[in-house]
């Protein structure tokens, strides 16, 4: 397997801690990268490490949680870190989402940080901003490419994505993520006739 690397980023240690507590660090290829390059993008659409080609290749996997159940997956079925049964999987799951709340929002002020510092090179003013629109086009991208993982029976990715692109639409229709898209575009007309969609959209206005 290999994974997309950065020493510094806590979300890839993660990953690293669960490789080795699970037994299968030497089962992982580092490929270190850039955490804000585009050296990866081709793995991870978003553009974030850390991302797990797995053996025999496939699409990656990201982003962390995904990656350390699928490494939980593979190992030995006992000292599972991610409990099959309640309740001790919503206690794990809970501790986990603190977890990663705290470092989403300590690398948001490292971000900041960042942008306040005097660097020889400044970042450009609006660096930042052009990153993240780059990511939701290319996921969206990746999504029209190959719309696999939005068919078949409902699922919580399709809920994710549908989602994602209703808020899309309702505070960035700038972006027109439907303009080149269309098998994602007419994937979400039709999703969005569910009535659990149309009673939980956001108020108007
Ligand atoms: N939710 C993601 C977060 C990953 C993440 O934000 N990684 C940072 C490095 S610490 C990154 O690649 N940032 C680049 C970017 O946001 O464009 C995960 O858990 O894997």
């Amino acid at each position: 397997m290999k994974l997309y690397h950065s020493p510094t980023s806590p979300y890839v240690r993660k990953v690293l801690m669960t490789a080795i507590e699970r037994g299968l660090d030497d089962r992982i290829e580092r490929i270190t990268v850039n955490g804000f390059g585009e050296e990866h993008r081709g793995a991870n659409p978003l553009g974030k490490v850390p991302a797990l080609v797995p053996d025999g290749g496939g699409p990656a996997l990201f982003d962390s949680l995904v990656i350390c159940d699928y490494l939980d997956g593979l190992a030995r079925p006992d000292g599972r870190l991610i409990p099959a049964e309640e309740p001790a999987r919503s206690r794990t799951l809970r501790a986990h989402a603190l977890g990663q709340g705290i470092t989403d929002a300590a690398l948001l002020l490292q971000q900041q940080k960042l942008r306040n510092q005097k660097l020889d090179t400044p970042l450009p003013e609006d660096w930042w901003i052009e990153r993240q629109r780059t990511a939701v086009r290319a996921a969206c991208d990746d999504l029209e490419r190959d719309p696999t993982p939005l068919e078949g029976p409902l699922d919580l990715g399709q809920i994710s994505v549908a989602t994602a692109l209703g808020y899309l639409d309702f505070r960035f229709p700038d972006l027109a993520w439907r303009e080149g898209r269309p098998k994602l575009a007419a994937w979400y007309e039709a999703f969005a006739q569910r009535p659990s969609f149309a009673r939980t959209a956001p108020p108007e206005g």
